[in-house]
């Protein structure tokens, strides 16, 4: 399945799941020996999309895998779509390099023009070594980096120019239910001075603008006037559009959303009222799949996360697949998008390809996703060394291209470092992560008592105050603790037992829902997943895995999910506790 809904393209658009076949190149002799024109003998069947971790000798391997299919043109113009392969990848087609992509999780297209209709074969070196210098990710990270081509394969076809996407930008009246709006597009025509009348169909209007393009992709403004009558996005309320575009014989769907979700002072307004995002932080895992989740366990996910009470999934750490978003889209669920940028050191955020591809990551993201309403921020990264003066450069960076791309979502990073944070000036809303009770080291002080939190937001509110961010929204965007499923203690203050973690992340959440300075809870994590072998050994990882689950990595429940279901679904699907609500 492409997507939730028909794209709609005239040419033939499929995912290429047949005939392909791998081969690990530990000793990287695949260039001299020719491999990009058909690899040799011992190339084993793989199923794609897929990861190859999960293959048993490949466990920990991390070197140059090839990939090799072939693929059916059906017109003269082709492109290929490649979802999303980790990390670092040549693509070439019929022997003949066409494209280097590097960074997992991002979209990314191959045009191949006048390639000509018939057989083709299409040859992948990839590889997943990262370092800890200047990789996005670094080696070390809490989830464990699958490589292999973790999403699919999409061959679109053309005749003689081709829709790559369209952005429909609006300012929203709430009150009343209008927008002004306009379209912007990307055109790419596979002939010299293809002219045809782009239109644009939305609400039952048809908007038509003559267009000539004379040399590459060209990009194409329509004003789209007001719409009227719109029936808003909201929590619980996916009220999509679609949108249909055509030019020169392609066509090209997409689904839009209307909402306003902003920042004003210290509150998040969805649609002119004051919300409090209510989530988890979900990693787009699975133990027997890896990153290629399949389409009925992320639709399971969401369920499972919807009937929890929640209004909001951070996407820690990585964007999504499309369909998790298509999901998002029509259950009314809010969401928060990043690029995969853990734990960067001030020595990592000054390095030049770092900041290169930080920028690069978030222009691919935004590009693939700008239309969808359900996700409602962007993250720049998570847990930099943002106290350090080393990190200002590239946070600012990074913060403009964001803005630049995006004038219309509020700005964020998650900070564990609130007492010398220097970075708040390049956030909308003020993201922390803390464990206390379970980590401890920060705010030792107040450590160890699940009672801590009142104390904490104060500590943080007035350190806010102090660096220029005390009339910015606050939210607490992870917090939680490990425990092993089925792990039960009569002393329930043990650690790895599911009554501590209990106690951990219901304490946390007593206290945080109530405070009035707080206006965001994402708990750490939705379910267990696996760990990078970095971090098991450095930070105690029973299993090899991330144990903070309030699911286990198999979606069963533990004792803290039923403890998050009730305090969340006690809550509106706004998430702003009553007045009334006695602790
Ligand atoms: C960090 C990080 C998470 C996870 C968590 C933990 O806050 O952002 O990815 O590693 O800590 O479990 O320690």
């Amino acid at each position: 399945m492409l997507r939730r809904f028909d794209i709609g393209r005239t040419g033939l658009v499929y995912e290429l799941t047949e005939g392909w076949r791998m081969l690990p190149d530990p000793e990287g002799v695949g260039k001299a020996e020719g491999w990009e024109r058909g690899l040799p003998e011992g190339a084993r069947p793989v199923a794609v999309p897929s990861c190859w971790n999960l293959e048993l000798d490949l466990f920990t391997y991390t070197g140059d895998v090839w990939y090799a299919t072939e693929f059916l043109a059906r017109e003269e113009n082709i492109r290929l779509v490649f979802c999303a392969v980790n990390n670092e990848c040549d693509v070439y087609v019929d022997g003949i390099p066409v494209a280097s992509h590097y960074g997992a999780f991002m979209e990314f297209g191959v045009d191949l023009p006048h390639i000509g209709v018939g057989k083709h074969t299409l040859v992948l070196r990839i590889s997943a070594v990262h370092n800890m210098l200047d990789t996005i990710p670094l080696e070390r990270t809490d989830w464990y980096n699958y490589g292999g081509i973790i999403r699919p394969v999409e061959v679109h076809a053309f005749k003689t120019a081709a829709i790559l996407r369209f952005r429909v930008k609006y300012e929203l009246d709430v009150a009343a239910k209008s927008a002004e709006a306009s379209l912007e597009c990307d055109l790419l025509p596979f002939a010299d001075g293809v002219t045809d009348i782009l239109a644009v169909t939305l609400l039952g209007k048809r908007i038509e603008k003559k267009v000539t393009l004379t040399g590459g992709e060209e990009t194409v403004t329509l004003p789209l006037g007001t719409l009227r009558d719109l029936d808003l996005w909201d929590i619980d309320r996916g009220n999509l559009y679609t949108v249909e575009v055509s030019f020169a014989g392609d066509t090209l769907r997409d689904r839009i959303g209307f909402r306003e979700f902003r920042v004003e002072g210290r509150q998040l307004l969805l649609n002119g009222r004051p919300v409090a995002m209510r989530g988890v932080n979900r990693h787009e895992e699975h133990p027997a799949h890896g990153f290629a989740v399949p389409a009925d366990l992320i639709k399971r996910d969401l369920d499972i996360i919807r009937n929890m009470g929640c209004n909001t999934v951070r996407g820690s750490h990585y964007p999504n697949s499309k369909l998790t978003l298509d999901l998002l889209d029509e259950m009314g669920l809010m969401f928060w998008e990043e690029i995969p940028m853990w734990g960067f050191k001030a020595k990592n955020l000054v390095n030049e390809k770092v900041a290169e591809r930080a920028v690069r990551m978030h222009e691919e993201m935004i590009t693939r996703d700008y239309n969808r309403p359900s996700i409602v921020v962007w993250g720049l990264e998570n847990e930099a060394e943002t106290n350090k003066e080393e990190a200002r450069g590239i946070m600012k960076t990074m913060h403009d291209t964001v803005r630049r791309l995006d004038p219309t979502r509020p700005i964020t990073f998650t900070s564990n470092r609130p007492d010398g944070e220097l970075c708040y000036e390049f956030a909308d809303i003020i993201s922390v992560n803390l464990y206390p009770a379970w980590y401890g080291s920060l705010y030792s002080d107040i450590k160890g008592s699940y009672d801590a939190w009142p104390a904490m937001v104060e500590r943080i509110a007035a350190r806010m105050e102090e660096f220029g961010a005390g009339d910015k929204p606050l939210m607490l965007t992870e917090f939680g603790g490990a425990a092993m499923a089925g792990c039960v203690d009569p002393f329930t203050d043990i650690r790895w037992t599911e009554p501590h973690q209990v106690k951990i992340v219901d304490g946390a959440l007593k206290h945080l829902i109530a405070s009035e300075r707080v206006v965001g809870t994402l708990v750490w994590q939705y379910a267990d997943c696996r760990s990078a072998i970095e971090t098991t050994m450095a930070l105690g990882r029973p299993r090899g895995f991330n144990n903070k689950g309030i699911l286990t990595e198999h979606r069963v429940p533990k004792q803290a999910f039923y403890a998050v279901r009730d305090r969340y679904t006690a809550l509106g699907r706004d998430g702003i506790p009553s007045k009334f609500d006695i602790l």
